[in-house]
């Protein structure tokens, strides 16, 4: 099993299973070069991170990629308690975390996929801020009671920790937010969290 990776990328949230499942597994460190290269783009034609390779099978898209890792290994228990509505309540935040908050980053990172004008650059990202900082409010009001999203740790609380980690730096934070960030501290004091940043970008949380 292989993961292909950019260092804090989405990716990260993969990278956290992995280690959560237990499993044997190799991560292949990606540059944007790499990414965009035509062998890699034979591969994903997206030209982006993760991909996960298992034997002949590459796989992309962080959604579909956390579900099969989390049913390649049921014993961790990602994938809620077994029953219909325990799975929808994960796919929920999951879903919410890769269709919503996630992209509302992309003015922030990206301001020249939706603006020609650079001097409008500045507006459009305060204006995402703002967003993200409602979804934020929107997951900390979750988190009011609970350990994890949705109760019971899984796949979608890795995804979250990248999330919030993208906060820091883009003058976003958490202030006022404590649920995340008592959330955040939980996590960087997960070893399979500490092991996947370690190698991701040489540091101890
Ligand atoms: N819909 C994709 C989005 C993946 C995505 O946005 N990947 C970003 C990193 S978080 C990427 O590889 N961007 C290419 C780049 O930065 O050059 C998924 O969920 O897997």
């Amino acid at each position: 099993m292989k993961l292909y990776y950019l260092p804090g990328a989405s990716s990260l949230a993969g990278h956290i299973v992995l280690e959560w499942s237990g499993a044997p597994y190799e991560a292949v460190r990606m540059t944007h070069d790499i990414i965009r290269s035509p062998a890699y783009l034979a591969r994903h034609a997206g030209g982006a991170v993760p991909m996960l390779e298992h034997g002949d099978f590459s796989l992309s898209e962080n959604v579909a990629m956390l579900g099969y890792l989390a049913d390649l290994h049921p014993e961790a228990g990602l994938l809620g308690d077994g029953t219909p509505r325990g799975r929808a309540e994960v796919m929920r935040w999951l879903g919410f975390l890769n269709s919503d908050v996630h992209k509302a980053f992309l003015p922030i990172f990206k301001a020249s996929l939706f603006l020609k004008e650079e001097s409008l650059a500045g507006m459009l990202a305060e204006n995402a801020r703002q967003h993200v900082r409602m979804y934020l409010e929107r997951l900390d009001a979750q988190l009011d009671g609970r350990d994890w999203l949705t109760g019971t740790r899984s796949v979608a609380d890795p995804y979250l920790f990248v999330i919030l980690r993208w906060t820091v730096g883009t003058d976003i934070g958490l202030c006022g937010l404590d649920h995340l960030r008592r959330f955040a501290r939980r996590m960087e004091a997960d070893p399979g969290v500490r092991a996947a940043l370690l190698v991701e970008e040489g540091i101890l949380a």
